[in-house]
C-alpha cells in the first residue's frame, strides 16, 4: 500500500513591519483552507511566516526587536491557526521567531514547527546555520543580522515521526550545507520541510545576483537525493519592506526532480502527492548509507571548521 502524502508549499507574498500578526495569521487560515480544497493533508509556510524579515534591517530598541518575536506558541494571535488546522485536519510546517526563557536567561531563536493533524506540535527546530553579519553595515542597501539578532540552534537536526512517515525542518540558509541534509538523511528522514527568505541582491557579493534561483534549487534537489528524501521549500517572496527576495518554492522529490514549482512572487499554493517510498528504491542501492558509507575517512568533517589548503 503506498504511502501517498498529499503537500502544500504555502508560499508567501511580502508582510509588511506594519502587519498585524492577525492578519497574517488570517492569510495563513485563508491557504490553509485552500489547501484543504485542494486535497492537501499538511501545508508548509515560510521561514519568519509571521512577521516581515526583520534581520534584513538594524533594530537597535530591544522592546522593537522583541515585538518580532513569540513568547508561546501557539500564542493568542496564532491559536486560531491551531485550531483551524485541527478543524480541517491538516498538518503544518511553521516558522517562525521565538523568544525563549526556559534556560533562565532571554534567548531568541530563528524556529520552525512540525504540527500533526490533530493540531499537536510534534517537533521544534531551531535555525543552526545562521548567515551574514553580527554588526551594523550602514552603507549596505539592506542587512542581514540574523548572527545580531539570533543564537545558534540549540535543538540539532531531527526527525520525528508523522504524518505516517519521517519528517525533519531545516530553514534556509541550512539548506546550502550538505550536513543539514546528511544528519536528517541518517536519521531516515522521508520528507524535509524548509522555509526560507532569500534576497535577490547580494551586497558584499553583487556577482552572485544572477544565481539565486540556481542555488536556491540546486541546494535542496541535491539535499534531495543524495539523502532520498522530498524536500518541500517555502520562500517568503516579493519586495518585503524594500528588499526583494527570491520565490521559487519548490516541492523536490527523492529522485532529484522538481515536481511542483511556484510561479508568481506572491501568496500561492502547489500541492504535490508525495509517494513517501519513492526513496526507498534510492536508499536500497545507490545510498545505503551502511553499505557504501565510509566514516573513517569523514572525521575532517567534524574536526576542522574552516578550510586549510595543503602546504
Ligand atoms: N537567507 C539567505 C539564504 O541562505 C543567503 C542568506 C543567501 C546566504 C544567499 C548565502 C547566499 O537563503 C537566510 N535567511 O538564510
Amino acid at each position: 500500500m503506498p504511502r501517498i502524502l498529499a503537500v502544500a508549499a504555502a508560499q508567501m507574498g511580502p508582510v509588511s513591519r506594519a502587519d498585524s500578526r492577525a492578519s497574517v495569521v488570517k492569510r495563513l487560515i485563508d491557504m490553509m483552507r485552500q489547501a484543504k480544497a485542494m486535497g492537501a493533508e499538511v501545508i508548509a509556510y515560510p521561514e519568519a511566516a509571521l512577521t516581515a524579515f526583520f534581520p534584513h534591517w538594524f533594530v537597535a530598541d530591544e522592546a522593537e526587536l522583541d515585538a518580532y518575536f513569540e513568547r508561546a506558541m501557539p500564542s493568542k494571535d496564532t491559536q486560531a491557526l491551531f485550531d483551524e488546522a485541527k478543524r480541517l485536519g491538516v498538518g503544518f510546517h511553521l516558522g517562525y521567531c521565538e523568544l525563549d526563557f526556559s534556560a533562565g536567561r532571554k534567548r531568541r531563536f530563528n524556529t520552525a514547527i512540525v504540527v500533526d493533524r490533530t493540531g499537536e506540535i510534534v517537533g521544534k527546530y531551531r535555525k543552526i546555520h545562521l548567515p551574514g553579519h553580527q554588526e551594523h553595515r550602514p552603507q549596505a542597501p539592506f542587512q542581514n543580522l540574523e548572527k545580531r539578532y539570533f543564537e545558534v540552534g540549540d535543538l540539532g537536526f531531527q526527525a520525528w515521526r508523522a504524518f505516517g512517515g519521517v519528517v525533519g525542518t531545516m530553514i534556509c540558509n541550512d539548506r546550502r550545507w550538505p550536513e543539514a541534509f546528511r544528519v536528517l538523511g541518517l536519521q531516515g528522514v522521508e520528507m524535509v520541510f524548509c522555509g526560507y527568505n532569500t534576497p535577490v541582491h547580494h551586497p558584499a557579493s553583487p556577482e552572485h545576483d544572477r544565481l539565486g534561483q540556481f542555488h536556491n534549487e540546486l541546494s535542496m534537489q541535491a539535499g534531495a537525493y543524495q539523502n532520498c528524501t522530498w524536500v518541500i521549500g517555502v520562500a517568503k517572496a516579493g519586495v518585503e519592506e524594500g528588499v526583494d527576495t527570491i520565490a521559487g518554492s519548490t516541492i523536490v522529490a527523492p529522485t532529484g526532480e522538481i515536481a511542483a514549482r511556484c510561479s508568481t512572487n506572491g501568496d500561492e499554493l502547489i500541492v504535490a502527492r508525495c509517494d513517501l517510498d519513492l526513496g526507498k528504491s534510492y536508499r536500497e542501492t545507490t545510498f545505503n548509507f551502511a553499505k557504501h558509507r565510509r566514516v573513517e575517512h569523514y572525521t575532517m568533517i567534524v574536526e576542522r571548521t574552516g578550510a586549510i589548503p595543503p602546504n
